[in-house]
């Protein structure tokens, strides 16, 4: 059977399932999608032992212990949609529906499962929603800036470039199936840079790296721009006919010398004019980002820096070049997306610890808590918060997943939900212009649901009314692709059923921004003044608190085989190591009397987790790195990395919280591994 996964992965890949008498027995990546090539990865390989695995949620559950415990009773579907719907009904009735709170990500990205039913369930009923920015929105702002709707140029275009820029993400692990493109343009004789404070297994394979220290890339970036104009590499036409705010751009940038450049972010002048050359002379230039540099206070400013190079050098004039950027604007724009109510109030999906046990006045007062598609507990900052409030006695939670996660063990009803081989689903992606449809291969596990059949359900013992909520799935999938968007012509339901997958119909010489310029008014991109500031929780951005926590602290994305925290309980998924290690750069161990192997206590005012050191030569001084995605579990405090992450939003709540703006002290432990938090 043709399906794809669901997983928040830009590669959405196409895959087919043998079934043998009811049991899906082989899962592999399909051989004629473009940018599958027949190949899945590391993490999804064996995702079958997941769809079997003995720890499953196969029944509905009701909690039967203190919450945190984990421990439960099986009930029916017919008791847990009962009392779901009789908590919901209780505070609707009150007239204060907007005390339940939805919380959902992307846990599956298949648009049907994802979202469409439940959105619109909880749009219905009036409950409060989160902003749902953790990801993604502040690049997207940052390139907004500069771009109006930052449409990228289509990612399989680049292996027609010749200077390939993989600025501030980690393409082998997070992105690995762009690297055959990448390989076809080096064999082509294309030079691939990589820009990242750590060196990573992208770093490693690529021809050039260029290391900043972290959160400075917006002076590299302005070094880059002086050498630009000092060396009269923009063409003055492209400039005047297509941009706005050059005059205040070099302005700015006219301080910054390239030895000025290197002083603040640390990669040497000479580095700094060999990049500014490379990228406006030898072309076409690509410049890739997707999200590692967004989790930083000035992560909008070093996403806005970034795209300012495309759009000064006007790299987007030459197909294979310009600003490859995450592509769910065109996919979006193609589809019938189904219309949000917006009307719901919300806040900062990463401020979840905060409203439930310090809500600001102008919050709402959840007393109901609904999660699907996310596991807060784990991927949240401030994760001593999270887990306090939802170990609130007078907080209802509801949870749906397919595993006891973080999360789970927090609810007071769990109700299982099928797994992307056991539902129908249509999934976009984010890294390439295909649409796939997901047929479901076997029954469902148990008596797992879909997310979308149990919102139906609720609607029913709600007694709630609406067309949509009546829709099957597979006319839900029709209705998204019901819409007259040229990118869809000749794309229908029964094509992507007996073919799989679709490439939208954009033309692949279509310049973004060039030959069309989808958003900005004014047809100009906006350059202007350019500054370099430092985030408040980083050793530039405040000295004192620097005192008492001098290492920053990064936590990537950086195993193989985990997929945020899909896999993080899943010791078959772990590192060789067998769990998370703290990585520490050779100079901050050796101040510390730490060696390789040892128990250390890694702490800032915000949590403490006690885990074993590793030198690493990969980072800097004054950087260490924790992976991201392990579950709470695998440490003695029964936390993870984000009991240490910085929460901070931007003023307006909105975007993606600093997780990679956080200070912290590590030092050795003696003997015991038990410390209190
Ligand atoms: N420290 C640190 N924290 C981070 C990040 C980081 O780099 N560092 N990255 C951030 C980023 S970029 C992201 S996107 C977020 C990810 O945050 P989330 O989207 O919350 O994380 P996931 O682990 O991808 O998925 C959550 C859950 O969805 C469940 N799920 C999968 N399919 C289905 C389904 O069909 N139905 C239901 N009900 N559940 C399903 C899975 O079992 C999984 O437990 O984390 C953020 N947190
Ligand atoms: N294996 C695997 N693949 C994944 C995921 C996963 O968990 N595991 N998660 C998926 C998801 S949800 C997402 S959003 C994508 C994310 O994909 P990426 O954005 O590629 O991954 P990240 O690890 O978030 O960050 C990429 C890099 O940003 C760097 N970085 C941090 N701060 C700075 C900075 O100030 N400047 C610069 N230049 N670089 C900086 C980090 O060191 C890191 O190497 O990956 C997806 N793919
Ligand atoms: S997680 Fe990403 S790379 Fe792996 S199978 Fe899914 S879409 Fe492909
Ligand atoms: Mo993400």
């Amino acid at each position: 059977m043709l399906g794809a996964c669901h997983h928040d992965c830009p590669d959405t890949c196409a895959w087919e399932v043998t079934v043998v008498d009811g049991v899906a027995t082989k899962l592999k990546g399909n051989a004629e999608h473009p940018i599958t090539r027949g190949t899945l990865c590391p993490k999804v390989n064996r995702f079958l032992d997941r769809v079997y695995d003995p720890d499953r949620l196969l029944t509905p559950l009701r909690r039967s212990g203190p919450k945190g415990s984990g421990a439960y009773e099986p009930i029916s579907w017919d008791e847990a949609i009962t009392e779901i719907a009789t908590q919901m009904r209780r505070r609707i009735e009150a007239g204060r529906p907007e005390s339940i709170a939805q919380f959902s990500f992307a846990g599956t990205q298949g648009l049907v499962q994802m979202g469409v039913m439940l959105d619109h369930l909880f749009d219905v009923v009036g409950a409060s929603d989160i902003y749902r920015e953790i990801c993604g929105v502040t690049s997207w702002q940052g390139s907004a800036d500069v771009l109006g709707r930052p449409f990228g140029i289509d990612p399989e275009s680049m292996f027609q470039a010749k200077t390939i820029v993989l600025w501030g993400t980690n393409t082998r692990i997070t992105n690995r199936h762009l690297w055959p493109t990448i390989e076809q343009a080096r064999a082509d004789g294309a030079h691939v840079i990589v820009v990242d404070p750590v060196r990573t297994d992208t770093a490693r394979e690529a021809d050039t790296f260029i290391q900043p220290r972290p959160g400075t890339d917006v002076a590299l970036v302005l070094g880059m721009l002086h050498v630009i104009d000092r060396d009269g590499l923009t063409d003055p036409a492209w400039l005047e006919a297509r941009t706005t705010g050059w005059d205040e751009l070099r302005t700015s940038a006219a301080r910054w010398t390239p030895q000025r450049a290197s002083e603040a972010c640390g990669v040497p002048a000479e580095q700094i004019e060999w990049l500014a050359h490379r990228m406006a002379t030898v072309r076409p230039t690509a410049v890739r980002v997707l999200v590692g540099p967004e989790h930083r206070e000035v992560g909008r400013d070093i996403l806005r820096a970034v795209t300012m190079l495309p759009a000064v050098l006007g790299l987007f004039n030459e197909l294979g070049g310009g600003l490859a950027r995450s592509v769910q604007g065109w996919q979006y724009t193609a589809l019938n997306m189904p219309l949000r109510s917006h009307k719901r109030p919300a806040f900062n999906m990463a401020r979840l610890g905060e409203v439930l046990v310090a809500p600001k006045p102008s919050d709402p007062n959840i007393d109901m808590l609904f999660v699907h598609n996310s596991n807060p507990a784990s991927v949240l900052p401030d994760q001593n918060r999270v887990i306090d409030g939802l170990q609130r006695e007078d907080l209802f939670t509801v949870v749906i997943e397919q595993f006891m996660t973080d999360t789970a063990r927090y609810a007071d009803i769990i109700v299982p939900s099928t797994s992307q081989i056991e539902h129908l689903d249509l999934s976009y992606s984010w890294g390439h212009l295909y649409l796939a449809l997901n047929q479901p291969a076997i029954e469902p596990a148990g008596e797992s649901l879909p997310n979308s059949e149990i919102a139906r359900r609720i609607a029913t013992a709600l007694g709630v009314d609406d067309d949509v909520l009546h829709m099957t799935d597979e006319e839900v999938i029709r209705d998204l692709l019901a819409s007259d968007h040229p990118f869809l012509d000749g794309i229908t339901y029964e094509g992507l059923a007996s073919n799989g997958w679709a490439r939208l119909n954009i033309p692949r010489d279509l310049r973004p921004h060039v030959d069309d310029v989808p958003s900005i008014p004014t047809g100009k991109m906006r350059l202007g003044t350019l500054e370099f500031r430092a985030g408040a929780e980083t050793r530039l951005g405040d000295p004192t608190r620097a005192q008492r926590f001098p290492l920053e602290l990064i936590s990537r994305k950086q195993n193989p085989k985990f997929l945020n925290a899909n896999y993080g309980g899943f010791p078959k998924h772990y590192a060789s190591s067998g769990g998370p290690t703290l990585e520490l750069d050779a100079v901050d161990a050796l101040a510390r009397g730490i060696a390789s192997g040892d128990l250390v206590r890694i702490h800032n005012d915000r949590g403490s987790l006690t885990l074993v050191a590793e030198i690493s030569e990969d980072l800097q001084p004054g950087l260490t790195s924790m992976p991201f995605g392990y579950w709470n579990r695998n440490s003695p405090e029964g936390r993870a990395v984000n009991a240490l992450t910085n929460p901070a939003l931007p003023d307006d709540d909105r975007g993606s919280a600093f997780f990679h703006e956080t200070l912290v002290e590590v030092t050795r432990l003696s003997e015991s591994p038990d410390i209190a938090r």
